[in-house]
């Protein structure tokens, strides 16, 4: 098959996501396209059958917003039409399914049919697609796909209430790439970081609000308070970074806290870890959570969202009441209990066995053909 991909090629789950599927896609045999305005972050290797195509940026004096909507549209006709593509699969519905089915019908004019895919990620049908700026667009791009998957139960449940969908929305859950994302032996930079045999706490994100960097601080300040022997490592950069380097600060606890920034490979930070954090405000899903528990990383998370898909209470660590730092302190102190920590870890490993990439890119490949062998009906009758 031939398949175009659309994300953002920024810091975040739905480009990874896309990214990790195109290259498994293409290693199946499958041919690639990435359209976007830059080569996705994880594409960081040349791979045969894999290709990128940029949108490129038209500024104009008359124009104050650029509109990337339209050039990306205007790409996605151009690379449909002559790399002779069979499906278009975009990932976050704004605004690339709104470009997607646009492109789908100016191309229905040169008598091209090529169906479109759109999976959802989060903020596109919560917070975001929601605002009344967008969500006219987004209802229209939704029910228009052709195909519309989701990473959870939970996102294919707010999808529906909030968006009227008159279509069947398919749940294919978020996938790792075990041979990654494993345990690695990493002890000189575990004693780097934790020179007196500390316990290591981390957190990676991309810093937004949602994420609730804060909370991880304040848990981390209680459990230090407590006089528990633990470091705290901080990996992503983003607008709440500088707040929460404050509150560590005024907490008193900065020189045991260190903010790293972005990073690649993040699975080398998380084979030193000893416990994840993620007290998000909303998670459809919790990428960077599955990351963490396939590389045997128990994880303390809020019960928000998609998180108890992913999260098993109890078992691959535990889930609070969002905000509930006390909770969220109890939950990391029985972690990290050395009479219960390898049982977290072997729960965390085989949880994320079940999510290897492996078991989800079929899901993928059979989707797509489902949603071909509909269009071919529909062209037949
Ligand atoms: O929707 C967002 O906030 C952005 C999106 C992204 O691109 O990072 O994140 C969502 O998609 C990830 C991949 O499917 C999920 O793992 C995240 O849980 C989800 N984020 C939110 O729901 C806040």
């Amino acid at each position: 098959m031939k398949i175009g991909i659309t994300c953002y090629p920024t810091y975040g789950g739905s480009g990874v996501v896309a990214t990790e599927l195109g290259k498994a896609l293409a290693a199946r045999g499958h041919e690639v396209h990435f359209i976007s305005y830059a080569p996705p972050f994880r594409l960081d290797h040349f791979a045969e059958r894999i290709y990128f195509h940029e949108v490129n940026g038209f500024s104009y004096p008359l124009f104050e917003d650029p509109s990337y909507a339209l050039t990306l549209t205007s790409k996605m006709v151009n690379v449909v039409q002559f790399e002779h593509l069979d499906i278009l699969h975009v990932h976050y519905a704004i605004p690339h399914a709104t470009s997607a089915v646009l492109a789908r019908q100016i191309l229905a004019t040169y008598g091209i049919q090529i169906p479109v895919i759109t999976t959802l990620h989060g903020t596109d049908a919560t917070i975001v697609g929601q605002d009344p700026s967008f969500e006219p667009v987004v209802t229209y791009s939704i029910n228009e796909s052709d195909g519309i998957t989701v990473v959870s139960e939970y996102l294919r449940e707010e999808t529906l209430r909030n968006f009227g969908v008159r279509k069947e929305i398919t749940v294919i859950p978020n996938f790792v790439d075990v041979n990654r994302f494993k345990r690695q032996n990493k002890e000189h930079f575990k004693k780097a970081i934790c020179p007196q045999g500390e316990k290591l706490m981390v957190h990676i994100s991309n810093f937004r609000p949602v994420k609730r960097a804060s909370d991880v601080v304040e848990v981390f300040s209680r459990l230090r308070k407590e006089g528990h022997c633990l470091k705290l490592l901080l990996v992503g950069d983003g607008p709440d970074r500088l707040p929460t380097e404050a509150r560590a600060r005024e907490l008193g606890i900065f020189g045991d806290v260190r903010f790293l920034g972005k990073q690649e490979p993040v699975e080398e930070i998380l084979s030193i870890a000893d416990v994840f954090l993620m007290p998000s405000g909303s998670e459809t899903f919790g990428l960077a959570a599955l990351e963490a528990m396939a590389c045997g990383v128990p994880v303390v998370s809020s019960n928000i969202g998609g998180l108890p898909e992913l999260n098993i209470q109890g078992e691959t660590g535990f889930l609070c009441d969002l905000g509930d730092i006390d909770a969220m302190t109890e939950a990391v102190k029985t972690v990290l209990n050395p009479q219960h920590h390898e049982r977290f870890v072997l729960n965390a490993l085989k949880r994320a066995d079940y999510f290897r990439i492996e078991n989800i890119v079929p899901m993928y490949e059979a989707y797509y053909n489902s949603v071909l062998a509909q269009m071919s009906r529909h062209t037949t009758l």
